[in-house]
């Protein structure tokens, strides 16, 4: 399409929807139109896609998945069409302002953080390597809460995504299923003899689709989002006669729960999980039967991915269904569902397996609960026969009174997949090695990726030209020819347009900072990124130790040898997490003190900025100088803000953490800042049983004066918070080794100051480190999810070549 075509689409479009001259208006409605105009350019694509499937009857993923963070649409639509200058210019010829048109459009937090937005870059990634996907998940009425500051405290505020009609969505009603709840169920032999269940007094809910396309980038490839909605079954609406009772329904998609790396064991929890997977599973039975064939082949034809063990009872549902419904025998029924599933886990850390009560289930869903009890006997027969009863009972789906969701992703699954390298080694080894004696071809690692599309096309205009001025376009297609790149190490020209770039891209969010915050921070100052979600593992605690300890010095000897830094934190703690609203607390006072205290000037600056999610992530990442991955080795399953704020040109602060441990290995000890103890040092401290972390406080002044800090009135109005978050670290011995860690952690913090006075050798290292982060497009990750999980073949090529040699 033409600029001049595009120009007469939009005010035609703009007209007809607002009937006002395309002048006047907002941007939310400009949005809107330009947004119409783009739906009536995909959907002819999407249809024929979307038949082409149906005709061709090739297998098809779904991922099933409780959050999605697809962050803005409107961009990415328009890149992946190809007509991304075209819109621009077009608008901007009409006197309307593109970025800020760009800009009213909702992000929608639909996730807590790396799960859900890995999600999404796996869903922009299946349409760019033709991979046929389905995403399956809930369409929360309200997404992730609005994360404000008053006083320092970290306030919640709902988080109204839907109050501007949703451009890209569609709802299809007609696809909508029903999702059955509690009651009784027994079975009852029918007129052949068979056991059926019979319910009783069941709550019925309808489960209504709303699809959202997922355009593949300049090929004709266009994937399915599908997001449920609990509604009221139609002519039931007399059963839902009070307040209450509609309620119960429409609270069941209401809200999303903003826990991370947490279990949360509400009966809303379940419910919602439920409905996800019965919704998403019944969807994929009802496509399958149009399919005409015979059940057998169900695993050549469909591939259930479940992310982490959220959408678990995916397997119980597909159980059910087949057996109760499709009268399959059981061990039919079982082949077909292990065939089918796959599971990736996400994560080592205790707290956040699930493991719901027996007597919850049954109470909800009495017959899924019914057909884990038979998965488990099942288990416990099979498995007692050949590796004794005990390893049978480990790896058993029921534990005592509950159910273990891993425990049964796993025996279910014929795939296990952990997000790193480190990560699968340590479930293979620790955390899930009685499933690995049980299963042992089981296990797979799939490390994370991160689309370059959104994260460097898109975020990083400004490097994506350089990178096209030298290397050609090809990288955009094929990431990892961005290593070609790496030939430009010692071309000054190369250089100093990175150098530009970054300052530009750090002026920007200069502006953002002034704006939003009214504080002045210096372009040229080292821009220190760390922006996750707030968790004592992820040790923010460790940072904010280091800017004290940097404050102090500057307050004894101004003249102290430090580069200028701006400390940029972005962090949501779940509500209830006490410590971790603590440390934000702490983060917002420091801010206070540092930032307004004269004496420092712009030596150190603060800023922890309010509402992170994809949106900020988007213009602070393109500013990083530096990327702090700094979480206790073994804890992170892989991370990957480590991965774009890479491939932005940002130097890495690590541990030999997730992912961290593969930058590392691209990268080499001289283009990343290690420091701290590795998985197995942590490891072997704990086993050895002698770590006082009071006796480090008591011998090290360095540590001592800066934990004083938080106790003794330097930082203002933290009375309480700073002694909790000092007890946790000298008086309950320090769980994640911060004072272990803090003084190689500090020392890597001086090697990276004494870095950033060189600013050609800096350009180097961000040159190496942006080079070799093709290696982590997700269309990799992708690719390999489809050859060695799915069994699917990827249709339309980037580029049309192969795909072969991904490792
Ligand atoms: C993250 N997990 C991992 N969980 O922490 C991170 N959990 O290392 C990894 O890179 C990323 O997954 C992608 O693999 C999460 O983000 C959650 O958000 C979550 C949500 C609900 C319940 C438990």
């Amino acid at each position: 399409m033409k600029v001049d075509a595009f120009k007469d689409a939009y005010k035609k479009k703009f007209e007809d929807m607002f009937a006002v001259p395309y002048t006047s208006g907002s941007t939310t409605e400009q949005f809107q139109a330009l947004g119409q105009l783009l739906r009536s350019i995909y959907t002819d694509k999407w249809v024929h896609y979307n038949q082409g499937k149906l005709d061709s009857k090739q297998k098809q993923v779904f991922y099933f998945s409780m959050e999605f963070l697809p962050g803005r649409q409107l961009k990415r639509y328009l890149l992946n069409l190809d007509l991304l200058d075209t819109a621009r210019t077009a608008l901007e010829e009409l006197g309307l302002d593109f970025e800020a048109v760009a800009a009213a459009e909702v992000d929608p937090a639909l996730g807590n953080g790396g799960l859900g937005r890995l999600a999404s870059c796996f869903m922009d990634s299946m349409a760019a390597t033709g991979v046929p996907g389905n995403g399956c998940g809930i369409r929360y009425r309200y997404g992730l809460f609005k994360q404000k500051f008053i006083d320092g405290y970290q306030i919640e505020l709902p988080e109204n995504w839907l109050r501007n009609p949703n451009s890209w969505e569609v709802r299809k009603e007609s696809k909508s299923v029903i999702v059955r709840f509690g009651g009784n169920v027994w079975l009852e032999a029918n007129q052949y003899g068979d056991l059926k269940p019979v319910y009783e007094n069941t709550f019925d809910v309808l489960a209504v689709p709303y699809d959202t396309p997922q355009i593949g980038y300049r090929n004709d490839v266009v994937n399915n989002l599908r997001l449920f909605t609990a509604e009221i079954p139609p002519g039931h609406e007399s059963y839902f006669t009070t307040p209450e009772q509609r309620k119960e329904i429409q609270e069941i998609t209401e809200v999303l729960y903003p826990d991370d790396s947490n279990y949360e064991g509400r009966l809303l929890r379940l419910k919602q999980e439920y409905f996800m997977c019965s919704a998403g599973i019944q969807s994929i039975v009802r496509y399958f039967k149009t399919l005409d064939l015979p059940w057998s082949v169900f695993p050549d034809k469909v591939a259930i991915h479940i992310n982490d063990t959220h959408p678990t009872l995916c397997i119980p549902e597909l159980m059910r269904i087949l057996v109760d419904e499709e009268s399959l025998t059981w061990g039919q029924a079982w082949n077909i569902v292990k065939k089918s599933t796959s599971y990736t886990n996400h994560t080592i850390l205790a707290e956040a397996m699930e493991r719901w009560p027996i007597y919850m289930i049954e109470g909800l869903l009495p017959r899924i609960m019914q057909i884990i009890y038979e998965i488990n006997r099942r288990h416990l027969v099979n498995k007692t026969a050949l590796y004794g009863a005990e390893l049978a009972h480990r790896t058993a789906p029921i534990d005592g009174d509950q159910v273990l969701m891993a425990n049964l992703a796993i025996i279910a699954s014929h795939s296990v997949n952990g997000v790193a390298k480190l990560h699968t080694e340590i479930l293979e080894h620790y955390t899930l090695r009685d499933f690995k004696t049980i299963y042992p071809f089981r296990f797979n690692n799939k490390t994370n990726g991160v689309t370059h599309r959104r994260w460097v096309q898109l975020a990083n205009e400004g490097l994506s030209k350089v990178l096209d001025q030298h290397i050609g376009n090809r990288w955009r297609f094929k990431p990892r020819e961005m290593n070609i790149l790496q030939a430009f190490r010692d071309n000054d020209e190369v250089l100093e347009q990175l150098q530009e770039v970054k300052l530009a891209n750090k002026e920007r969010f200069a502006r953002f900072v002034k704006e939003e915050m009214k504080l002045d921070i210096d372009p040229t100052a080292l821009f220190d990124v760390q922006i996750k979600r707030l968790h004592a593992y992820k040790r923010q605690l460790l940072q904010v130790m280091h800017i004290v300890d940097r404050y102090l010095t500057l307050k004894e000897n101004p003249k102290a040898d430090f580069a200028k830094r701006v400390f940029i934190f972005g962090a949501k703690a779940a509500p209830s997490y006490h410590y971790a609203k603590s440390v934000i607390k702490i983060i917002n006072e420091l801010a206070n003190l540092v930032n307004n205290d004269p004496a420092i000037g712009d030596k150190i600056k603060i800023v922890f900025v309010e509402n992170y999610g994809v949106s900020l992530a988007e213009l602070i990442i393109p500013a990083a100088n530096l990327s702090e991955q700094i979480s206790l080795a073994g804890k992170e399953a892989s991370g990957t803000s480590n991965m774009k704020l890479m491939a932005n040109g940002a130097l890495t602060m690590a541990t030999l953490d997730g992912a961290n441990v593969e930058i590392y290995d691209l990268v080499g000890d001289d283009n990343i800042f290690l420091f701290g103890m590795t998985a197995d040092d942590v490891q072997k401290l704990r086993e050895a049983n002698n770590y006082y972390s009071r006796a480090i406080y008591e011998e090290n002044p360095q540590i001592k004066r800066v934990l004083n800090a938080f106790i003794d009135g330097t930082i203002p109005n933290i009375e309480a918070e700073g002694r909790e978050i000092f007890d946790s670290l000298v008086l309950y011995n320090d769980e994640y080794f911060l004072l272990q860690d803090y003084p190689s952690f500090y020392e890597a913090q001086m090697a990276a100051d004494k870095l950033y006075q060189e600013p050609k050798e800096w350009a180097k290292r961000a040159l190496t480190n942006i080079a070799y982060s093709g290696k982590f497009s997700s269309d990799y990750t992708i690719l390999r999810y489809a050859e060695s999980i799915w069994n699917v073949s990827p249709e339309t090529n980037l580029l049309g070549e192969g795909f072969s040699n991904l490792d």
